[in-house]
C-alpha cells in the first residue's frame, strides 16, 4: 500500500473530473416546461427531506452554469459528469420532447467544450417524471422501453457533441431506497417491487444501450455502487456467506447480467421468495448483457457483516438478509457517518477487476460530507479533513492501478456542495461551499488540492 507521505503518479492518459446530478443542482424546478419528477412529489411529503428542503432552486446551476464551468476549468477538470433531468426532456415520461429543456443541455454541452472539458453524461440520476411513477414507475415494463424513447431524444440533439454516455447511475439506490426502504423517491417500502424495479432499470439500461449504439453511439456504459463488503471474522463461514448475499444483492444482481449474461442462479431463488419471476422475459437477459465500454464505479465506505441469530438484516435496503449483522460503521466517520476506509476501494476495484475482468472501470463518485464552515473572512473554507479523505482514496485508487486494474479515471463527489436528497442541504460534499442565500460559489481547500493533483497528475 501506498504510504501517505510518498509522491504518486498516474497514468499520463488518466481522466480527472467532477461529479453533479441535475436534481440536486439545477433548481430551476418549473422552468421552461419542466415537468414534475418524483423527488419533487417526495421533497414535498412531510416528514420524507430534512427540513422540508426540495430541489426548486438548489445551486441554480440551471441560471449560472456559464460561472460554474468557468469554475471546473479554472480548477483544471478534463471532464464534467452530469446528469439530464428526462422530465425536462418529456415532461410526462413519454410523448412530446420538451425543446426548451434540451436547449438547458445543449448550451451546458457548448459551454463546457469551449472550455475544453469534455462532458459524461448520466442519462437517469432518479429523478423518474411523476407520471411515470403514477402507471408504476420502475416496478413497470414500459418505464425500462420509455427510457430507451428518452435516450433516443436526448443523443439526437447531444449526440454530436457528447462522446460518452452512460446510462443509469446507481441502481441499488433506485430500486432498493426507493421501493424498499422508502428513504428515497418514491418511498414505497414492497420488496416485491424492489425486483420488479431491478429488472425493469436494467432492462431499460439495456434497451437504452440498443438504442444508442443503434444511433452511433461508442462510449458507453453505467454507473454502479457496489458494496465493498468484509466480513467480521474472516476465518467464519457464516460470515462469508452473509458477504456472499450481500454481494448478491448490491453488486452480482446487477453485474451479472450486464457483464456475464445473466442473473446468478442464487439470486434469481432469492427473488422468487418475494415475487414470481414472470416481470423476466425470455430474452431479457440478453438485451441487459449487450456489450458495455466503461464501467463507472461509485464508492464512500465499506460495509462489516457478521451472521448473527435474531438480526434484524438490511431490512428494505436489502430485503431477506434476517440473520445478517449490518455491523455499525468504526470510526473515523464523516458527517454521512459513513466510515473511512480507502483500502477499501482497493479491494473493490481489484475484486471487480477479477470478477468482470475486460471492462475498464472509471470512478464515477468518491467523496465525502464533513460539516464545513465558512470562514469568518466569507473567502475560505478549510476543509482539511476532506482533503486527507480525497488523498487516501486517490492513493487507494492509484494502488488498485498498480495491481494491475483497467481504471481509467477518478471523479469526485462533488463539484459543489448541493441537495442531498433525504439530507437536503444539510450534508456538504463539495469541493467548492455554496452559500445558499446569495449562491455564492466559494472553492474549498479541497478544491485548491485537488487543482494541484489534476496539475500534476498525481500526490506529492
Ligand atoms: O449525493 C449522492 C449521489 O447523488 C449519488 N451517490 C452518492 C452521493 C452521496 O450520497
Amino acid at each position: 500500500m501506498t504510504n501517505s507521505s510518498e509522491a504518486v503518479r498516474f497514468p499520463d492518459s488518466f481522466i480527472w473530473g467532477a461529479a453533479t446530478a441535475s436534481y440536486q443542482i439545477e433548481g430551476a424546478a418549473q422552468d421552461d416546461g419542466r415537468g414534475p419528477s418524483i423527488w419533487d412529489t417526495f421533497s414535498r411529503t412531510p416528514g420524507k427531506v430534512h427540513a422540508g428542503h426540495t430541489g426548486d432552486v438548489a445551486c441554480d446551476h440551471y441560471h449560472r452554469y456559464p460561472d460554474d464551468v468557468a469554475l471546473m476549468s479554472e480548477l483544471g477538470l478534463h471532464t464534467y459528469r452530469f446528469s439530464i433531468a428526462w422530465p425536462r426532456i418529456q415532461p410526462d415520461g413519454t410523448g412530446p420532447v420538451n425543446p426548451r429543456g434540451l436547449d438547458f443541455y445543449d448550451r451546458l454541452v457548448d459551454e463546457l467544450r469551449g472550455r475544453g472539458i469534455e462532458p459524461i453524461v448520466t442519462l437517469y440520476h432518479w429523478d423518474l417524471p411523476q407520471t411515470l411513477e403514477d402507471r408504476g414507475g420502475w416496478t413497470n415494463r414500459e418505464t425500462a422501453e420509455a427510457f430507451a424513447e428518452y435516450a433516443r431524444a436526448v443523443h439526437t440533439r447531444l449526440g454530436d457533441r457528447v462522446n460518452t454516455w452512460t446510462t443509469l447511475n446507481e441502481p441499488w439506490c433506485s430500486a432498493y431506497l426507493g421501493y424498499g426502504a422508502g428513504v428515497h423517491a418514491p418511498g414505497r417500502t414492497d420488496p416485491a417491487a424492489v425486483f420488479q424495479a431491478v429488472h425493469h432499470l436494467l432492462l431499460g439500461h439495456g434497451l437504452a444501450n440498443q438504442a444508442l449504439r443503434a444511433a452511433g453511439v461508442s462510449t458507453l456504459g453505467i454507473t454502479v455502487n457496489p458494496t465493498s463488503a468484509f466480513p467480521v471474522d474472516p476465518a467464519s463461514e457464516a460470515d462469508a456467506e452473509a458477504v456472499h448475499l450481500v454481494e448478491g444483492l448490491q453488486n452480482r444482481i446487477f453485474l451479472d447480467p450486464i457483464l456475464r449474461g445473466g442473473y446468478p442462479a442464487d439470486m434469481l431463488a432469492h427473488v422468487s421468495r418475494f415475487t414470481s419471476l414472470e416481470h423476466i422475459r425470455d430474452g431479457d437477459e440478453k438485451i441487459i448483457g449487450e456489450p458495455i465500454d466503461l464501467l463507472g464505479i461509485n464508492y464512500y465506505s465499506p460495509t462489516y457483516l457478521t451472521a448473527s441469530d435474531g438480526a434484524p438484516g438490511g431490512g428494505g435496503a436489502f430485503p431477506g438478509t434476517e440473520g445478517i449483522e449490518f455491523v455499525a460503521p468504526a470510526q473515523p466517520l464523516t458527517d454521512m457517518g459513513w466510515q473511512i476506509q480507502p483500502s477499501g476501494l482497493t479491494a473493490l476495484l481489484t475484486k471487480l477487476g477479477r470478477d468482470y475482468p475486460g471492462v475498464p472501470m472509471i470512478i464515477t463518485e468518491n467523496g465525502a460530507a464533513f460539516p464545513d464552515q465558512l470562514h469568518p473572512d466569507g473567502d475560505r473554507v478549510e476543509d482539511t479533513d476532506r482533503v486527507d479523505y480525497l488523498d487516501g482514496h486517490l492513493r487507494a485508487a492509484h494502488d488498485a492501478i498498480a495491481a494491475g486494474v483497467d481504471l481509467r479515471g477518478y471523479l469526485v463527489w462533488s463539484l459543489l456542495d448541493n441537495f442531498e436528497w433525504a439530507y437536503g442541504y444539510d450534508k456538504r460534499f463539495g469541493i467548492v461551499y455554496v452559500d445558499y442565500l446569495t449562491q455564492r460559489r466559494v472553492p474549498k481547500a479541497s478544491a485548491r488540492w485537488y487543482q494541484e493533483v489534476i496539475r500534476r497528475n498525481g500526490i506529492d
